[in-house]
Order: structure tokens, then sequence, then C-alpha cells
């Protein structure tokens, strides 16, 4: 008898466990899952996905598109192929394609479009980003909500912090903000200058943690220093922060165990590194590290301490700005640049100068449209994985619960490949037991990591050295672009309007053009007074809102900075 346990393949803080009987997606009661799943899986089986694989737009068999497949591969030089796997699907088992285009010769990608900014910040402090999970933020007393959205992204982080002091750092009126003890409505962009404040404010009310700041953080006066740079004043008032704000932070986290939850949110500028950095300073001057219930949560590293069981040394180009038209074969799987990556009309003219373009996927989008060759995988629940999360410590099986008669799994389609061109590979058994050898490690991570020090050269805390300090006045809106509730980027129900705040004036179900220097995109209006009168909302997953975004890199971490570019907006010939 087939298993009924699986897990949510979704890319997703929460990795939900899935129980699937009579046809139907229910969660686990125990454990992280508290007994409910959100939208994107309770409404799972509506989404059409894919069924037969298509060659220049004609339906063909599965048997057809592979001989294709491998045609196409015979046809082009190795250094000609580019293998661009995205996040559709986070389970360990995806890797195994990379195997195959590794082992062929083709070039592969690094980089990222999602917390590398972050995470680079994390690591230059800490010398690794080693995550505060979710268990251990319910034992906190004091929770710090930092450019995280857990309505829509983290909802399983809810019950845990129902009955706690809330502070939200936000530009947006979240629903989180909306029942936090304290919101922030910050002007996007400055989360770093109020850290280096806070971190200020509390040196001079020698509110920080000497004992720890002494052993794990001895160049904290340097930053003090390099704190005083900053002029109150007029950076609180830049920052749209008022020094009672400050103060009333500093009340709330003193003495208590606190929890700073962050998000991606912050991140998505170039200097996206240093906000975190500076966020890390804030919390080991409160010498929150290797204490229960206090620490910094973030992504963490999902296969921290798996190792890789596939081949992946391979020449790599950056999932930023992919130069698409270097290649003649391009692979796609588990993504949708055209509608995710930075600076789409940039991707879409790279896209169209490559002779074979092959989809590997569950659903159409911008991507397959696009692509001479699709080839329809098979969604999760028929197939066997195994996955981690970037929230918390467990390793889930995603055992095959049900049958499908379309669609490939990756192992599948790796193993064809592999035996057309005589590469080894081993069986998925294999690989599924290789991964299930480090269930022990992953799940008794350290969950209050850094008891010991950091883990830099001296253990200490490596503190910024130096601020640009940017101005963040000028005429223009700010974008952002998080993540919507009904969408999982591209996947499921994509939104199709631009939010404002309605005292701009704009009606309600206006069409306006929405321009930056990279691009621009049409859309409808809604009103959203939840937000900042200079910001432009436009959720992730929006078709065209990445024609404004810039292909640049963040300045640390290899990292895509949707937020980067200021827009503004056009209508009627009117200005705003
Ligand atoms: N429903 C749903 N869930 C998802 C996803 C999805 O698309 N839909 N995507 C998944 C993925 S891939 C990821 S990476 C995670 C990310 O999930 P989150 O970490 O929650 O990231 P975002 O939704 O991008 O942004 C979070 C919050 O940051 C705020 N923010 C934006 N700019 C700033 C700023 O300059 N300063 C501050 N303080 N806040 C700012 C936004 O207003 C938003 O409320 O979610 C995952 N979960
Ligand atoms: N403007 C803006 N752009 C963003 C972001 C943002 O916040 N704002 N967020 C960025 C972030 S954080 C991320 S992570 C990226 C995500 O960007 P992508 O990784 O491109 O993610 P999706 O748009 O969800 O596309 C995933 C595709 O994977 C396919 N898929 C799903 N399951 C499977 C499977 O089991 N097998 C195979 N072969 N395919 C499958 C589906 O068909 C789906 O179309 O987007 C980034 N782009
Ligand atoms: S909350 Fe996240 S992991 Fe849980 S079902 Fe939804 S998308 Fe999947
Ligand atoms: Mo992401």
């Amino acid at each position: 008898m087939k298993s009924s346990n699986t897990a949510c393949p979704l890319d997703c803080y929460d990795a939900c466990e899935v129980i699937y009987e009579e046809d139907k997606l229910k969660a686990q009661k125990s454990g992280h899952t508290q007994g409910f799943l959100c939208p994107h899986l309770n409404h799972y089986e509506k989404h059409k996905q894919i069924h037969m694989p298509t060659f220049m737009q004609k339906e063909i068999s599965m048997q057809e598109a592979l001989v294709k497949l491998k045609e196409i591969l015979l046809l082009s030089k190795k250094e000609e192929i580019l293998h661009y796997r995205g996040s559709g699907n986070f389970g360990l088992m995806q890797e195994v394609s990379d195997h195959f285009f590794a082992s062929f010769g083709a070039t592969l990608t690094d980089g990222t479009l999602c917390d590398g900014a972050g995470e680079a910040g994390i690591m230059m402090g800490r010398g690794s980003n080693k995550n505060m999970p979710l268990l251990e933020i319910a034992k906190s007393e004091v929770v710090i909500i930092w450019g995280r959205n857990p309505h829509a992204t983290s909802s399983h982080l809810l019950p845990l912090i129902k009955d706690k002091t809330l502070i939200v750092i936000d530009p947006i009126q979240t629903q989180i903000a909306k029942i936090a003890d304290l919101h922030i409505q910050i002007k996007p962009h400055a989360d770093i200058y109020l850290a280096m404040l806070l971190c200020r404010f509390l040196h001079i009310e020698s509110g920080y943690d000497k004992e720890f700041l002494e052993e794990y953080a001895s160049e904290h006066e340097e930053f003090y220093e390099l704190t005083q740079s900053i002029r109150i004043k007029a950076t609180l008032e830049s920052m749209d922060v008022t020094l009672g704000q400050i103060g009333k932070i500093l009340e709330y986290v003193k003495e208590k165990r606190v929890a700073i939850v962050c998000g991606v949110g912050i991140q998505k500028y170039s200097d996206g590194a240093d906000v975190l950095r500076a966020i890390d300073a804030f919390a080991v001057m409160l010498g929150l590290f290797g204490k229960e219930g206090c620490g910094v949560a973030y992504l963490g590293n999902s296969k921290e301490g798996i190792s890789s069981p596939f081949k992946r040394d391979a020449k790599r180009v950056s999932k930023v700005n992919t130069e698409f038209s270097n290649y003649k074969t391009v692979f796609i799987q588990g993504a949708n640049p055209l509608s995710q990556m930075p600076n789409s009309s940039r991707v879409h003219d790279s896209l169209s100068q490559v002779s074979n373009i092959i989809y590997f996927g569950l659903y159409e989008n911008e991507t397959s449209q696009m692509a001479h060759l699709v080839l329809p995988a098979k969604n999760f629940l028929c197939k066997n994985d195994i996955r981690t999360s970037y929230s918390h410590n467990a390793m889930l099986r995603m055992h095959q619960v049900a049958d499908s008669d379309f669609g490939i799994s990756e192992y599948d389609l790796s193993a064809y490949l592999c035996g057309e061109f005589n590469i080894a590979l081993d069986s998925e058994a294999f690989y599924l037991n290789h991964f299930e050898s480090f269930r022990e490690k992953v799940e008794h991570r350290d969950s209050n990591p850094y008891k010991e020090g950091f883990d830099t050269k001296n253990k200490e805390f490596a503190f910024l050295e130096e601020l640009e300090i940017q101005s963040l006045t000028d005429s223009k809106l700010f974008l952002l672009t998080p993540k919507s509730s009904k969408s999982l980027n591209s996947q499921f129900m994509r939104d199709e309007f631009v939010y404002l705040h309605p005292s701009l004036d704009i009606a309600e179900n206006e069409e306006v053009c929405v321009t930056s220097a990279c691009g621009s995109v049409t859309l409808r209006v809604k009103h959203c007074d939840a937000i900042r009168k200079d910001c432009v909302l436009i959720y992730s997953g929006t078709k065209g809102v990445n024609n404004l975004t810039t292909s640049k890199h963040s300045l640390d971490g290899k990292c895509a900075i949707f937020q980067e570019e200021k827009v503004e907006i056009k209508m009627k010939e009117k200005e705003l």
C-alpha cells in the first residue's frame, strides 16, 4: 500500500507535512504544521497542469519529446547548453538534473533571485548563517517582525507568537502590523539607519549586554563611533521614524527574550547585505545570540549539513542577469524567468535569440509559451522526494501518494538522459537514502547557535566598518514588490493590479503606466490605505512587474535587487 504521508513542495518557510487521503490534501495535526495548510495547497488540485508535451506548439507524446530533447542536446556543443533551474519545487531530488547537465559539460547557474544579499551580510558578521528556528521563536517574549509578512508567507509562525509583544517594521501596514503593539511604518530602504540608531541609543543608555560584547564583539566601541556618523534629526525625518518610536522599541526589548524575525523585504536593495548586518549588530548589542528564545531568524540554509550526492561542479553564470543569448540551447526547470527574473525586457530579448528553449514545469506561463519544447513534470504527489526548510529543522519525506498518466519526474528524465549519454547515475532509492542519512544532523541542528562564539576566525562578531549615507528623498516613488497571499511567485492566482494610496488622487480601475529607468508596465489601480503615500505596491508574480526592475546585482551576495529602482506613475499626460 502506498504511504499517505508527504510534504508541501513549495518554496515556503513552513514546509508543511501533508496527508493525502481520498484524493484530498490534509494537514498533519502534530508538529510545525499544526493542523492547517494555506490556500496554495488547499486549492492545489484546481490549478490546471500541462498534460501533453509540445514541440513548436504541437502536441507530441512523452517518448517523442524525450527523443527530441536528446536530438537537441546532440546537436548543440556542450558549451552552448545552459541549465537554468528555479525554485518551483523545493525537493532535494530536483537537483538530479544538475547531475546530468554538469556531467554532460553544460553550464549551470549560481547567484539568487531571493535571499542572497541578506545571507551575505549575515555571513560577513557571524561567519555562517545558522538560523533561529520556528520553535525557538515560540520561546521568546518579544518578537520584532522586520520586513516579513507572515500572514501571506509564513502563516505557521502566527499561532506561535500570538501572545507576545509584537513590533512590526514595515512600510506596509500588513495584517500583523494591524495587531502589533508597535508598528513602525518606515520609509523603504531606511532599515539600516534604524538599526544603527537603535544601536546608538542602546549604547547611550548603557542598555547593551556588556559581558556578551566584551567576550564576542570587542569592536563595539568602533561600531558605536560609526553609528555616530548618522545625523539623528535629519535621518529620523527622512526615515519617517520618531525618537519616541525608537525609545518605545528599546523599552520593549530591554532585558527580554527577543526574536528578530526578518524577511526578504529588507534586502531587495544593492546594500541588502549591510541591512541584515546592521540588524544583526543590534541583536549582538542586546546579547541575543546563543540564548534560549533569543536570536535573529531569516531564511536559513535549508541544506546546512547535507552533502550533495550529485555532480555539481560546472561552469556557472548568474541567475540574475543570465545572458541566454550566449547559448543555443537553454533548459529551464521549475522556473519562470520571463516573469520572475529582473528586467523582463532584457530577459525577453536575450531568450529570443536562443534556438532551443526547453521548458520543464507544471504550469503554462510566459516561459512555457516562449519555449520550443515543453515537457510536463509530475507534481509532488506523483513522485518520490525529500525536503528540508529554511525556517525549521525538520526533514520530511515526500512519498509518492498518487499516480498520474502524464508528466515525468526529474529523476526519470535525468535517468533517461544519463542512459542515452552514458553518464553514471545511481537508483532513485540510493539518492533518497543518501539524503535520509542526514536526518539526525538536520533535526539536531543547534537551536541556539553561537553559544561559544561566532563562526568568524576570532569567534567575534564582525561589525560593519563603513556606512555610505544615501539620500532617501527624491520626487520618485518606492516600488514594493512583496509576495501575494494568492500566488507563490508566479504559480497559482497571480495578482494583476498596482496598489496606490488613495491620497494620490488616481481613481480605482484607472489604467496607469508605471515607469522606471528599466522599463514600464500598464496596470489597473486599486486603492490601498495600508501603504505609504510614497510607495507603489505591485505583488511578485504580477505580469510585467519585472519590466521595472534592474538586473544589477547586490553589492554582496550575487542577488537580485527588485526594489532598487524607483518609479513614477504616468496617466493621461499627467505625471505624479
Ligand atoms: N503566499 C506566498 N508565500 C510565499 C511566497 C509567495 O510568493 N506567496 N514566496 C516564497 C518565497 S520565494 C519567499 S523568498 C518568501 C519571502 O517572504 P517574506 O520574507 O515575507 O518576503 P516579502 O513578501 O517579499 O516581503 C516581506 C515584507 O517586507 C516588506 N518590505 C518591503 N520593503 C521593505 C523595506 O525596505 N523595509 C522593511 N522594513 N520592510 C520592507 C514588505 O512590505 C512585506 O510586508 O515567501 C515564500 N512564501
Ligand atoms: N518583482 C519581484 N520578482 C521576484 C520576487 C519578488 O519578490 N519581486 N521574488 C523572487 C524570489 S524570492 C524568488 S524565489 C523567485 C522565484 O522565481 P521562480 O523560481 O521562477 O518561481 P515561480 O514563478 O514560482 O515558477 C516556478 C515554476 O516551477 C514549476 N514547477 C513547480 N513544481 C515543479 C516540479 O515539481 N517540477 C518542475 N520541473 N517544475 C515545477 C511551475 O511550473 C512554475 O511555473 O522570484 C523572484 N522574483
Ligand atoms: S504554508 Fe507553505 S508549506 Fe504550508 S502548505 Fe502553504 S505553501 Fe505549503
Ligand atoms: Mo524566494
